[in-house]
């Protein structure tokens, strides 16, 4: 392939869930290492948020990847390009860009597996999945992680973590603002304002870290009004909204994969998000389905259980007589998942 034939960029950050649907893609699908351009934003420094990132992608979010229009793949063609700023778009291009019959564009000769379903029932089904659930407000993985604290003591490691990411995207937004304001360079009002509502989202949450080294009873009465209120939105998110959304999901789902037996593009979405979730439950990379999906039941509540209806492969030394196994489709998904090498790579530095 000729190096001066325009390729497609992939922007992504690190510990990105969404990001790493993209990439869990990427491998599923066999692309070659040379064949899209990795680059990665810092959205710790704010990156995401710079005014050449937001031409990009007004959204300030990864992944996003940028694509060569068709008619200008030529070498002697000037190149012209689109972005693709949601992950289910981005899925959905990289699927189609390589098949086993694609040849431009392509250097790798590995398999590339159709990943969007076969049928219009399936591709409802996996619609649901992604659009219904996985993408809803009520199970975003970016506010599961912020509100992962429902006591003083979860608030202070939580804490921990949260207060210089959070101080740093602070500063680059006020940097941002304040460059706008000096009027060096012409910034659109809805810039403006979009870095604004950042910046205000940004302090709410910098209130409630900074002060969780205090007890409730050490705060002045504003701090522990904010706190109360922080810990009843944490406790919605994680037992109302996710409750609802992971019973959903373990109902709608087939099993082992979300429609059947074979992946598509809805265990993408699925594996990251579920793989962020079992991290904030406090699972790990090595552990089975049964035991990471019981630590987000746990951590869920401890009346909360789901349903164990999915039939397994006896394994040695399952249950007795030989009997099949029965576990939640979840973590019948997990096991499945867990024995990729496109999930073993993306993760061989363990969960986020
Ligand atoms: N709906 C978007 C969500 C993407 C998203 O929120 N990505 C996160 C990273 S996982 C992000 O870019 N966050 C930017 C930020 O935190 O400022 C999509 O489907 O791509």
């Amino acid at each position: 392939m000729s190096s001066s034939i325009p390729k497609a960029v992939l922007y992504c950050a690190p510990n990105s869930i969404w990001s790493a649907v993209a990439l869990l893609t990427l491998y599923e699908k066999g692309y070659g290492d040379d064949e899209v351009d990795l680059r990665v934003v810092d959205i710790s420094t704010g990156e995401n948020f710079s005014p050449t990132f937001l031409r990009l992608n007004p959204k300030a979010t990864v992944p996003t990847l940028v694509v060569p229009l068709q008619n200008t793949l030529g070498p002697d063609t000037e190149s012209r390009y689109k972005a693709i700023t949601d992950t289910k778009s981005v899925v959905e291009f990289l699927d189609k860009s390589r098949s086993a019959i694609s040849r431009t564009n392509t250097t790798s000769s590995a398999p590339a597996p159709a990943l969007a379903p076969a049928t219009i029932a399936f591709s409802d089904a996996s619609s649901k999945i992604i659009d219904s659930i996985l993408h809803s407000e009520g199970a975003s993985p970016s506010t599961l992680l912020y509100m992962n604290a429902r006591d003083d003591a979860s608030l202070q490691v939580l804490a921990k973590a949260f207060v210089p990411f959070l101080t740093s995207r602070q500063q680059a937004l006020e940097g941002y603002i304040s460059e706008a304001a000096s009027g060096s360079s012409p910034i659109s009002e809805k810039t403006k304002a979009f870095w604004k509502d950042k910046k205000a989202a940004t302090e709410t949450l910098l209130d409630i870290m900074i002060h969780a080294d205090k007890t409730s009873a050490q705060l002045d009465q504003a701090s522990r009004l904010e706190r109360d209120d922080y810990f009843t939105n944490a406790r919605t998110c994680w037992e109302v909204e996710l409750k609802e959304s992971l019973v959903k999901l373990n109902s709608q789902i087939t099993g082992p994969y979300s429609l059947g037996d074979q992946i598509s593009i809805s265990d993408l979405h699925l594996a990251a998000w579920l793989a962020r979730i079992v991290a904030l439950s406090g699972g790990r990379m090595n552990d089975e389905g049964d035991i990471a999906i019981t630590k987000v039941e746990s951590h869920i509540g401890p009346e909360f259980h789901f349903v164990r209806d999915f039939a397994a492969i006896p394994a040695a030394g399952g249950a007795p007589g030989g009997l099949p196994l029965h576990q939640s489709k979840l973590a019948a998904f997990w096991d499945a998942m867990r024995e990729r090498s496109s999930f073993k790579k993306v993760y061989c530095n363990g969960l986020y």
